[in-house]
């Protein structure tokens, strides 16, 4: 990145250096505010950078596929259920649950995707999931860390990344809100980074004469976000030294779950992860996987996965069954170390159609993909980390995503399986509740995070309730 200081001359001959002067082809006929505001983006440019993402990336081909010899599934800790040793599980809990007394875990989700396959305008988080109250994902994920909080004592603060294009509009839901009982001082807003979208041949791409087109840096600009933004000097003052990492799209996540707190923290690992057995290989979650004695997730979409993902074991379950779900957690000074260290994530490239300005500044729209946008992944952060685990957890319990607009992972589905939780934590007390074979009631009704996080929290709360209310369509609890 250039430094601060620099004047708008030397910036426009470092680009022009870089052989990227074309960003400035229309500096001539700029009116000074608008000057400033490419002077400004200009800056935020790491030419070094993307020199060497044009000589790697760029020359590698759309194609290419990683080299995958000796790729082997990743090892994991099975559940109590399947086969795990129901000890380890237990400490684990009791230290999750002391780490959690003890302030030393933040929550922590990524909110900077742009929702397009949803086709959801607003930010992502502020659409409406829960199937009686209608309450949007940062509503449960809010009431989630509160309960935290009243259960553990200190309430986690929570730090959100949102993008360029929603951090307004995700602020201003949450002002709306009162930030759903939350304290405002320990909920964290700040922005991902952006890098800029180059030409097949490598040159920056113009949107406008004075804005590059400006792309979000992926997941993996989450380690460099949380750093510059001072997050992990917050955590450090708090004396917390522990992130749990999740994605805003699903709201059956456990924000802050005990065992998983407390297996990351046993373990002393740098960078821990959940993973659920995957529905058939054609699921699109990353695989858990060793690669040169490292763990690795390679993504449902990296070519030379794809015959690799339908193999089978003699049993017949999936060889690499150990589906990524995108939840972590993640060590303070792993996070800072990685965020410092500029030869950490790599990117990885996307092909994309990317409106730009043709050389005559005439707006092109194209029909095929005409350049590269450059995103980093958090996941790409496991090999680096010291002792990371991988833990099962159970996919009813903690992953739902709302993804597209119908079929699979879509809000109808999310809320099936919301109902299905609900349905089997009354079942856990003995409540009869009717449901189909998949365990789907015919009615909505919700339980407020408030009122329970798990079956275990919802037999205690359901206990203590006096009188119990009657089970019918659109009870709500909490
Ligand atoms: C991701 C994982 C996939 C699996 C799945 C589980 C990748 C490449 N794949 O797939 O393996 O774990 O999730 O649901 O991650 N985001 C940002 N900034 C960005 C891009 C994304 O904050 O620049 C956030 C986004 O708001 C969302 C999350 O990252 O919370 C995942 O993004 P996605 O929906 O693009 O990931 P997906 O479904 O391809």
């Amino acid at each position: 990145m250039a430094a601060p200081s620099s004047s708008p001359q030397t910036l426009i001959e470092s680009f022009a250096r870089a052989g990227q002067g074309q960003v400035f082809a229309f500096w001539e006929r700029l009116a000074p505010d608008a000057r400033a505001r490419l002077i400004a983006e200009a800056a935020e440019i790491d030419l070094a950078e993307i020199a060497r993402l044009n000589a790697t990336l760029l020359t590698s081909g759309s194609s290419a596929a990683a080299d995958l010899t000796g790729l082997a599934p990743a090892p994991f800790e099975p559940r109590p259920e399947n086969g795990g040793d129901p000890a380890a599980w237990a400490a684990a809990r009791a230290a999750g649950e002391a780490a959690l007394r003890a302030g030393r875990v933040a929550a922590f989700t990524v909110a900077g995707g742009q929702g397009t396959r949803l086709g959801y305008d607003g930010p992502k988080g502020t659409f409406s999931v829960t199937p009686v109250r209608g309450k949007s994902l940062f509503q449960v994920f809010a009431e989630k860390i509160l309960a935290a909080g009243r259960r553990f004592g200190p309430v986690p603060r929570w730090f959100i990344m949102t993008s360029h294009a929603n951090h307004e509009a995700t602020e201003k839901f949450f002002a709306t809100h009162q930030c759903f009982g939350l304290d405002p001082a320990r909920v964290h807003f700040f922005r991902q980074g952006r890098m800029p979208a180059v030409g097949l041949d490598g040159k920056i791409l113009l949107e406008a004469p004075a804005a590059m087109a400006l792309s979000p840096d992926g997941h993996g600009g989450s380690l460099r976000a949380l750093d510059r933004s001072g997050a992990l000097d917050l955590m450090a003052e708090d004396g917390a030294d522990t992130l749990s990492y999740f994605q805003v799209d699903n709201p059956l996540v456990r924000c802050l779950d005990a065992e998983f707190i407390g297996w990351h923290l046993l373990r002393g690992s740098e960078m821990s992860s959940k993973m659920v057995a995957k529905s058939g290989p054609e699921e699109k979650v990353g695989h858990f996987c060793t690669l040169n004695g490292q763990t690795v997730v390679i993504e449902y979409s990296e070519p030379a996965m794809q015959t690799k993902s339908a193999e089978r074991e003699p049993s017949g379950a999936l060889r690499y069954r150990a589906g990524s779900i995108a939840l972590h957690m993640l060590d303070r000074e792993f996070v800072r170390r990685m965020a410092r260290d500029g030869t950490g994530l790599p990117f990885h490239r996307a092909d994309k159609k990317i409106p730009c300005l043709d050389a005559a500044g005439k707006l092109v729209k194209p029909e095929k993909p005409n350049g590269v946008k450059f995103e980093q992944f958090v996941f790409d952060a496991l090999p680096f980390a010291k002792n990371p685990v991988v833990i099962e957890t159970p996919r009813a319990d903690d992953f739902s995503p709302v993804k597209n607009a119908d079929g699979s992972d879509s809000p109808a589905t999310c809320r099936a399986d919301q109902l299905r939780q609900f349905a089997r934590w009354l079942h856990a007390t003995g409540v009869t509740i009717p449901t189909d074979a998949t365990g789907l009631p015919p009615f909505p009704i919700e339980i407020s995070p408030l009122f329970a996080t798990d079956e275990a929290t919802f037999v205690e709360s359901w206990r203590t309730l006096s009188p119990k209310p009657k089970i019918e369509p659109g009870l709500c609890l909490g």
